[in-house]
């Protein structure tokens, strides 16, 4: 009898570079963009390997928006993959697409790498393509935005990539999922990741073959990122997309939660600031609401904080985001 293995919340080896995913609704809110910052700077150094990013959101700005931050951080070569039938987002605040937007004597203020971003290859198929160039067992996914993409792919049938379909082909690469999504704190509120595509998350959850952990709507919104780093920390550059962002996307000073740098600091930190519940199983209802239910055999895990481990967070963000990348550095 082969007894059932406790599922593994802190799956990442510190000495090797963990080979990661990142999927985003890059434009809603500028948490993605600074835990955008946060896997670069780790690329930087070594310590992970950025093997793709995924849009789910329709606007194609918002992979305009990830290309202008790849070239910007000098890793222009990331493959980008976009939702043809992503979600609509809200336009009024939308950073990527005032910042993909300026201009100085007529061109585009920041460089950028891809030509025609709606060339760009479906998301899902850009997973299987990646997944199924990486040794077994071997990649993190991390989603901080909608499911979309995970629900697409895990539809997919096998083609020339790989003869597995998607959730066979996810069961033999991905080591674990990590989400930005959902809350725990018996509000009754449902989260804006999973309320804007619930089908997909419910269908992630439900039949997800590795483990899922996600970072709660509760958890990141008590440590904030500080409007005053973004004021003070950046004068070493006039042309930073990540900077640029957020002064567009709500008036300057604010500050803001920490969303979705909770759920990649969970990947870059193992164990070091959060820790994760006991095995479960969460599932969604038909109105976007999540419910965690404890179960030895569960695959699901989400991440909690303690009062000293949010301020050390946010020291911690403050510390890493405000750093030169690799790319400015060599030019000093
Ligand atoms: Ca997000």
């Amino acid at each position: 009898m082969v007894a059932l293995l406790a599922m593994e919340c802190n799956v990442v080896a510190k000495d090797a570079a963990t080979t990661v995913i990142f999927d985003t609704d890059m434009g809603n809110d500028i948490d993605d963009a600074l835990a955008l910052d946060l896997l670069y700077k780790y690329q930087d150094m070594g310590r992970i390997k950025l093997l793709g990013i995924m849009s789910s959101k329709k606007e194609r700005e918002s992979a305009q928006y990830i290309d202008v931050m790849s070239t910007w951080y000098g890793y222009r070569k990331t493959p980008i993959g976009i939702a043809r039938d992503g979600v609509k987002g809200e336009l009024a605040t939308n950073y990527a697409t005032k910042v993909v937007g300026m201009k100085v004597a007529g061109k585009p203020m920041l460089k950028r790498s891809v030509k025609d971003v709606g060339k760009l290859p479906d998301a899902h198929k850009l997973y299987r393509k990646l997944l199924a160039s990486q040794p077994d067992n071997s990649v993190v996914i991390i989603c901080t935005g909608f499911a979309t993409n995970l629900g697409n792919l895990l539809s997919t049938a096998g083609d020339s990539y790989s003869p597995l379909n998607g959730r066979d082909l996810i069961s033999r690469k991905v080591k674990q999922i990590v989400l930005m999504a959902g809350r725990f704190d018996n509000t009754g509120e449902a989260e804006y990741n999973v309320v804007n595509d619930i089908a997909s998350c419910a269908k992630l959850f439900a039949e997800s073959p590795v483990p899922v952990v996600t970072s709660p709507f509760e958890l990141g919104l008590r440590v904030l990122f500080p409007g005053e780093c973004i004021e003070k920390d950046f004068g070493w550059t006039a042309l930073h997309p990540l900077v640029l962002g957020y002064k567009a996307f709500l008036k300057m000073p604010y500050d803001r939660p920490t969303w979705d740098l909770t759920a990649v600091l969970h990947v870059l930190e193992p164990g070091r600031f959060m820790s994760c519940t006991k095995p479960g199983r969460i599932d969604v209802d038909e109105k976007g609401r999540t419910r965690y239910t404890p179960a030895r055999d569960g695959k699901h895990s989400y991440l909690t904080a303690t009062d000293e481990q949010r301020r050390e967070m946010a020291e911690f963000f403050v510390e890493i985001i405000s750093k030169k990348p690799k790319k400015f550095r060599i030019k000093d």
